[in-house]
């Protein structure tokens, strides 16, 4: 293909997934699940509004009880949440849209209110992290965690395989493994969060070995094609560092790439804040992999058009536009004005803020 021929609004393969164009809604955290972590009937006309992106990525869904960190935020590892998740899936597909699961671990961003009678979060090291989390009682800091023993990191890993299987079952056409934003897989990557002297901490081959198990076992669970992960190598958000990220994630895509996923989703700059924030050669990062680049964070069309005609991104994410703008595709192709975001309903609530925001379709019909 030559560059020409690359538009943000052509289809496109990331691995066994096809795309009706390169526009992909970003993982966004709702805290809209009911009772037992189930995501609510109103996720399905949300996802459904959204069916026009080339691929929807839902909000993060945690892979075992231990690995909830904030209130009301789904699972993906009871057979309640299987049934409830297919239903967001049959109608997402019914209007031609694909779909696949964000696979989540927190690690040490957790509190003791949100987790099974007793535990406590864990992580790499016991090292707090500096930020807070949101159970019922509002904002309070997160928990002091206990490092996982070593034993315990096959179950962690069984624990993605388990949640990856669920996804295929709930009708997902994939998952994304989230190695980002400083939960449990990013916790391990950086020399901030693990002070490991196992296999698992010190060399940056060790520090990347958790990532490497956990797409391992996904990809041969489900197959590679139908699995992608999102990196975020130089976020500061909850409390995540290291010393030196570009070797560190260079590496980490290379070990990836031997898997031969569908795809790497990279946040550039601070989720949800300046893309600027540290110096990152990202085209070297690219150079890694061999597969689907997803980018991500502060991409408005222009940009978003010039990352693909480039042939540097084969697929652009928006976040909070796709959260206010259920059309944004068809929005983005007419040039047409979207609508703003209320940050005051991104985390709970209701159908206000959630399935409320209008197409331009019905905001003409209403003016
Ligand atoms: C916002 C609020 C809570 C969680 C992430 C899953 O940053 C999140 C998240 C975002 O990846």
């Amino acid at each position: 293909m030559t560059t020409s021929d690359r538009s943000l609004f052509q289809p496109a393969r990331l691995g066994d997934i096809a795309l009706a164009n390169r526009i992909v809604m970003a993982p966004l955290t709702r805290n809209r699940a009911r009772g037992d972590r189930v995501p609510g009937p109103l996720a399905i006309e949300y996802y459904a509004q959204r069916a026009s992106a080339g691929l929807l990525i839902t909000e993060a869904s945690q892979i075992s009880p231990l690995g909830q960190g904030y209130l009301d935020t789904p699972g993906i590892y009871s057979r309640e949440q299987v049934d409830a998740w297919k239903a967001v899936t049959d109608e997402v597909h019914r209007r031609g849209g694909r779909i696949v699961i964000q696979l989540w671990h927190v690690g040490r961003i957790s509190h003791v209110d949100l987790l099974p009678d007793g535990e406590v979060p864990v992580a790499p090291s016991a090292i707090a992290a500096k930020t807070k989390t949101f159970t019922r009682e509002g904002f309070v800091d997160v928990s002091a965690p206990r490092a996982l023993a070593i034993g315990e990191i096959p179950g962690i890993v069984e624990d993605y395989r388990r949640a990856a299987r669920h996804a295929i079952e709930a009708g997902f056409d994939g998952v994304e493994v989230h190695a980002a934003n400083g939960y449990l897989i990013d916790q391990f990557l950086r020399d901030g969060s693990n002070h490991r002297d196992d296999a698992y901490g010190g060399s940056i081959e060790n520090r990347t070995r958790l990532l490497f198990e956990v797409m391992e076992a996904v990809c041969a669970e489900i197959g590679a094609g139908r699995t992608g992960v999102r990196l975020s190598p130089v976020t500061p958000s909850n409390d995540a560092s290291d010393t030196d990220p570009q070797p560190l994630f260079e590496r980490a895509v290379e070990r990836i790439d031997a898997l031969q996923p569908a795809y790497v989703h990279v946040i550039e700059g601070a989720t949800g804040g300046p893309r600027d924030v540290a110096p990152f050669d990202y085209a070297a990062l690219r150079a890694k992999f061999h597969g689907g680049w997803i980018v991500n964070n502060g991409y408005d069309k222009a940009l978003a058009v010039q990352a693909v005609a480039s042939g540097y991104a084969d697929a652009v994410a928006f976040g909070v536009p796709f959260l206010a703008n259920p059309d944004l595709v068809q929005r983005l192709r007419a040039d047409a004005p979207l609508n703003a975001a209320h940050r005051e309903t991104f985390y709970g609530g209701d159908a206000t803020g959630y399935t409320d925001y209008p197409t331009l379709e019905e905001a003409v019909s209403a003016a």
